[in-house]
């Protein structure tokens, strides 16, 4: 009966020892340099690259080098096909070691709004930066656009899709 219980000490024990070794390299790993200029967006939850207590503070600099792509597509506000460049939203949520199913999306003007990671998996979503070459400032639905590829997918075409096409995109939270 003692001897029992010993073992399955001894064994939770193990276990644990076995978790931090696991985790640990996970940790130790989690490079994502300080930013050194303006912070454009801040990703938080459930993320395991981190430059802040729990949060990975992006700079304009440091999201250019996730990858910049170009999405020409037309949308709801602009005449005709307009010209996005920005990184795949897939992208930067490999880069910070994303692992939750949704996001939160919150916008400087204070709206927010639900986005499943799915969609980044499924479609190439864009965090426009530049629009038609120049970068768009806040007073242009800068600095940050969530820009779905409406055109290559027509069943994106939807009033939920416009309702996750966040401008002035300020912070994501994974959860
Ligand atoms: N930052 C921000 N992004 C936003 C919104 C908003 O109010 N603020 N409105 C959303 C909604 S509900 C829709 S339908 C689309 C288009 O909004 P609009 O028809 O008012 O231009 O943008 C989305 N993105
Ligand atoms: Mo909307």
């Amino acid at each position: 009966m003692k001897q029992d219980l010993l073992g399955t000490a001894t064994r939770a024990a193990a276990a644990l020892l076995c978790a931090v070794l696991i985790l640990l390299p996970g940790l130790a790993s989690a490079e994502l340099r300080k930013p050194s200029g303006q912070v454009l967006l801040t990703v938080s939850g459930k993320i395991s690259e981190t430059n802040a207590v729990g949060e990975a503070l992006l700079d304009r600099t440091m999201l250019e080098e996730v990858g910049m792509r170009t999405l020409k597509t037309s949308n709801p506000f602009e005449e005709g096909t307009q010209t996005y460049e920005g990184i795949l939203l897939r992208d930067l949520l490999n880069r910070v070691g994303a692992s939750g199913d949704t996001l939160i999306a919150h916008a400087l003007d204070g709206y927010t709004v639900e986005i499943p990671t799915s969609d980044a998996a499924k479609y190439p979503v864009l965090l426009a930066m530049k629009w038609n070459g120049k970068a768009m400032d806040v007073r242009n639905k800068g600095p940050i656009w969530i820009i779905y590829p409406i055109d290559e997918f027509p069943e994106l075409k939807t009033e939920e899709i416009s309702g996750r096409s966040i401008w002035q995109l300020d912070k994501l939270l994974v959860q």
